[in-house]
């Protein structure tokens, strides 16, 4: 299955102004395709194929335009990683090309290329390609964005974390490292809503969510929304002791909100629960395993009275 990256939740993603990464080993082409078009998005260059790929793994540009023949790394050989990648695959790649005979062209859509532009390159015609890419880029962006975001809090839906897990799960299997998960639900939240109503309570999901998302430090974490009151944590290359710490800091800063809940047996704000699980994914173990594993501590994180961190 294709992992597609989370995109950005910029409201403007319509009016955004596209970052597109041009990759020559010649600087001559570099600046014409740049003079062709600077004046309507941000370009950036790479010089071969190796800084490419870092780039694109780094800042997620827009459009790739691509030349094929280039030392060490060829632009075929950069499209298929891009295309391998789980970050980066979402991300269109326009060859420009001095081929002409279409076998040649074949070998390009082959490694996953979605169009050409010929050398010597026409202005017109690459700028018209690019605005038309970007626009399918964009409105392929919204639709993941609406299919992957929780529309209340605006952070990452069950779907998204469902499909997150399966990849971590592997990329961690391969790698050998630990895959860590929190499973966090709100203490006494169905009083809230009684005492307080539906939409502060909604109001105070909204404020949870932003507290666990602002306290998650590296970019690969994940935080999920993955039901009613009950959020999910995904930390890669975590083990328990970093995890327990983790939890421990979003428990602190959630409490720390000082969001008034004169219903709750444990204090006057709103706190919540955590359940911690770490694990070393193989072949002996499933990343349902993992979830119920978290479930279980945060079933002995409510049974011991709630607003604490169990692992
Ligand atoms: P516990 O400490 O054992 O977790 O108690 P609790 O009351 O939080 O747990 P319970 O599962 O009994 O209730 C969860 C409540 O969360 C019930 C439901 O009204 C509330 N809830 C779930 N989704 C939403 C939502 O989208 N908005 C609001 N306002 N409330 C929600
Ligand atoms: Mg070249
Ligand atoms: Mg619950
Ligand atoms: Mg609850």
């Amino acid at each position: 299955m294709n992992i597609p990256a989370m995109p950005s939740l910029s409201p403007d993603l319509g009016q955004r102004r596209g970052q597109l990464l041009v990759v020559d080993d010649q600087p001559i082409n570099i600046h014409v395709i740049h003079q062709a078009l600077t004046a309507d998005y941000d370009v950036f260059a790479a010089t071969s194929g190796e800084q490419a790929l870092a780039f694109c793994q780094k800042t997620l540009p827009d459009l790739v335009l691509l030349d094929v023949v280039m030392p060490v790394m060829d632009g075929l050989e950069v499209c298929r990683r891009l295309k391998q990648n789980p970050d980066t695959q979402n991300i269109p790649v326009v060859f420009i090309t001095a081929y002409q005979h279409p076998e040649e062209e074949n070998i390009c859509w082959a490694a996953g290329g979605v169009d050409f532009v010929n050398k010597p390159v026409n202005p017109v015609t690459l700028r018209n390609r690019v605005k038309a890419h970007l626009t399918l880029k964009f409105q392929a962006d919204m639709l993941r964005m609406i299919a992957f975001n929780d529309g209340l809090t605006h952070i990452a839906n069950r779907r998204y974390f469902d499909v997150r897990l399966e990849a971590e799960w592997q990329r961690c299997s391969r790698n050998g490292s630990t895959l860590a998960l929190l499973m966090i639900d709100i203490d006494f939240f169905k009083r809230y809503n009684d005492r307080y109503g539906h939409p502060t309570g909604d109001d105070s999901l909204r404020q949870v969510a932003a507290a666990l998302t602002a306290n998650l430090n590296r970019p690969f974490d994940l935080v999920a929304r993955y039901g009613g009151e009950e959020f999910v944590c995904l930390l890669p290359d975590t083990d328990l002791a970093g995890a327990t710490a983790i939890a421990k800091k979003l428990e602190l800063a959630v409490r720390q909100l000082g969001i008034e809940h004169l219903g709750s047996d444990i204090g006057q704000v709103i706190t919540i629960s955590v359940g911690v699980a770490a694990s070393h994914p193989d072949q002996h173990n499933t990343s349902a395993s993992l979830v119920q594993q978290a479930d279980v501590q945060l079933y002995q994180a409510k049974q011991q009275g709630r607003g604490r961190v169990c692992a």
